[in-house]
């Protein structure tokens, strides 16, 4: 594969920037196998509209299906690795502040060795009770032998009150966690380089994160082998992959 060169002045801001962030979407795990949200969802999923499921009434009207499409794709998740982008983006932090907020559901970054300071849209690893709020225990190895999708799972019952335990996501509707969005706020308005990895950009407030960082002064330069809804506000929009283009800037020093 060869390297594709970032421009000189993109080069220069890299090699210069104090406080980077790194602002990641579903395109930072596609080369580890994740599908993308946009991406049709395969096999049993393939007829659902994510953002369908992604809410508080599809949980409401049916609360099995949602469930085992969390447990399918946290499963899935766990018989994937980190990719070449996601080790960058973790060495990247030894020479430089770096912060990682993520749109992802996935701890892809976490399993590569990154702090993420902030999941904007929370966790499939981090169940709670849908009544009293408090964490779900639920064993890992739950998901060992769930190599195919079931259509429906009856989500445990949360010991304390006996209410259903809910998938750890933040739904479409539903308000962003807020420590994780202070963090993100305050970091995208004090770096001075954001890397927008592997995002269409069309979901708010998190697509809201790379305009401020451009009206803060920063320079934000976006990863994607695509146009996105970001693409005209950015500083450089760049066409290449996650995996193929973070490896560039974390080396260059
Ligand atoms: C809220 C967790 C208020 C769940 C997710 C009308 C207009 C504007 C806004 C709204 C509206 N109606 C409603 C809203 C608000 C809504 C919203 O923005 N809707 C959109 C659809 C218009 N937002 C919300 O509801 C948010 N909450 O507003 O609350 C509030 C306040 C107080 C009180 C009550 C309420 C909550 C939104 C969170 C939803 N949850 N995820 C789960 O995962 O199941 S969102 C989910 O989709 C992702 O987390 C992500 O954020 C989003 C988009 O996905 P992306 O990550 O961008 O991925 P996508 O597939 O879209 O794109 C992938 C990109 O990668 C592509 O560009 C592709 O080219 C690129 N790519 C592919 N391969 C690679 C690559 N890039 C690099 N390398 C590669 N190899
Ligand atoms: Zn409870």
């Amino acid at each position: 594969m060869t390297p594709i060169e970032p421009d000189a002045a993109l080069l220069d801001t890299v090699r210069s920037a104090e406080r980077v962030v790194v602002f990641s979407g579903a395109g930072m795990s596609a080369e580890s196998g994740v599908p993308t949200f946009r991406d049709a969802l395969t096999g049993l999923w393939a007829r659902f509209d994510p953002t369908e499921l992604a809410t508080p009434q599809a949980w409401e009207r049916d609360p099995d299906l949602v469930w085992a499409w969390y447990e399918w794709r946290a499963a899935m998740v766990r018989r994937v690795a980190p990719n070449a982008g996601h080790r960058a983006v973790a060495d990247w932090a030894r020479s430089a502040q770096l912060t990682v907020v993520t749109q992802n559901v996935d701890d892809l970054h976490e399993r590569a060795g990154s702090a993420v300071a902030a999941h904007l849209h929370g966790s499939l690893y981090a169940p709670r009770c849908g009544g009293c709020t408090r964490p779900a225990e639920l064993d890992d190895d739950r998901f060992d032998g769930m190599a195919e999708p079931a259509e429906r799972m009856t989500p445990p019952s949360c010991v304390h009150c006996g209410a259903a335990v809910r998938p750890g996501a933040v739904w479409f509707g539903e308000p962003l966690p807020d420590a994780a969005w202070a963090t993100a706020a305050d970091a995208a308005e004090n770096c001075d380089l954001m890397v927008v990895v592997g995002t269409s950009g069309v979901v708010y407030p998190a697509a809201e994160l790379p305009l401020r960082a451009v009206r803060a002064g920063a320079t934000v330069v976006e990863v994607n082998p695509q146009r996105t809804d970001l693409t005209d506000a950015v500083t450089h929009s760049w066409r290449v992959t996650a995996a193929e283009a973070l490896p560039i800037l974390a080396a260059v020093r």
